[in-house]
């Protein structure tokens, strides 16, 4: 199913004012990769929006837009947003009932950026359902910016956050039948759901953004991926835009992935033209690229938005002017 065409079927004949950006953004989707035709950005005022990753992008992106609709803050939209991936137990990549590292134990790594262009995370962090709110309350609450493992289980305890189990049968279940190979090996868009990363503008041009992880499943205990790290897995500028990631992690780091698509759209790129060259990037950094999957979501000041990634099978929820959809991202590897 092509989820673009449905949505520029939408934005046609359906809604309405629905921008010329969307238009272009869908002509770059059917052009290759390799092909650049710059889309056109929209100079439309702003229109408030949120986008975050994979199909439970929807059910997060419905709990932000409650608040942008409502007049509140971005930075409170996407912390609200990202904390219904991670209570959910479903989500074997997020939070409560994500896969355990080799050793079968749950390690969470989260982040968030408010527009003033203060952060906060948390790494490696045990017991504690709502990472990204211990995230915000670093942030909020501490010289600091990152609290890593024990201190931030006992910073987290301090702040009122109850110790939980976070490894559901489900997860344990699964752990214990890759433990019989012990192999280690990422697996492209494993289940189509994995980190929650998700941007919002709110009502007065401000963005915020949210990241929330298990991480690598069967990772080695100690491993830290993008995720909560500020310029890699998460990064924005209230002048700009910003940006966030999902996928092989170290791959993001090794680049500043979205600090290179924020800094991009600095220098006059389109949300989109920024996500395909940091995606390109990658890509001629590792001939192996098969194996490797990595998908950027962006959005500019203006509600302008762009994904892209290495292989088909990357899609981001979409809320924009009353709708909430599923998109599928632009990808490289159409050979
Ligand atoms: C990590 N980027 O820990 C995360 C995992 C992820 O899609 O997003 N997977 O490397």
């Amino acid at each position: 199913m092509n989820t673009r065409r449905k949505f520029l079927k939408k934005g046609l004949f359906g809604t309405f004012g629905f921008s010329l950006f969307s238009i272009s953004n869908i002509a770059c989707s059917d052009n290759s990769a390799n092909q650049k035709e710059p889309p056109e950005q929209s100079e439309q005022p702003l229109k408030p929006t949120v986008v975050s990753t994979w199909n439970h992008g929807v059910g997060a992106n419905e709990a932000a837009l409650k608040i942008i609709e409502s007049g509140g803050s971005a930075l409170d939209a996407v912390e609200k947003g990202v904390m219904v991936t991670e209570a959910d137990p479903e989500s074997t990549s997020v939070g409560f009932g994500g896969l355990p590292d080799r050793d079968g134990n749950v390690t969470l790594d989260a982040c968030i950026m408010n527009e003033k262009g203060q952060c906060g995370a948390v790494c490696f962090l045990q017991h504690i359902k709502h990472p990204i709110s211990v995230a915000r309350k670093v942030m909020e609450e501490t010289p600091h910016v990152m609290l890593a493992g024990k201190g931030a289980f006992q910073f987290a305890l301090s702040q009122g956050f109850k110790k939980e189990n976070l490894l559901t049968e489900k997860a344990k279940e699964a752990w214990e039948e890759w433990l019989v190979k012990s192999e280690y090996k990422p697996i492209v868009n494993r289940e189509n759901h994995d980190t929650i990363g998700m941007l919002a503008l709110d009502q007065a041009g401000n963005i915020s953004g949210a990241c929330t992880t298990s991480g690598m499943a069967y990772k080695m205990h100690g491993r830290v991926g993008d995720s909560p790290i500020i310029g890699a897995g998460l990064y924005l500028d209230n002048e700009v835009g910003g940006c966030v990631a999902t996928g092989h992690g170290e791959k993001v780091i090794e680049t500043v992935g979205s600090f290179l698509v924020v800094e991009l759209m600095r220098n006059g790129r389109s949300p989109q033209e920024a996500c395909d060259e940091a995606i390109r990037r990658i890509v001629k950094r590792n001939p192996d690229f098969n194996d490797i999957q990595i998908g950027y979501i962006a959005l500019d000041k203006k509600g302008n938005y762009g994904a892209s990634c290495i292989h088909k099978g990357f899609n981001f929820a979409l809320y924009q002017d009353g709708e909430n959809e599923l998109i599928d991202a632009d990808y490289y590897n159409k050979g």
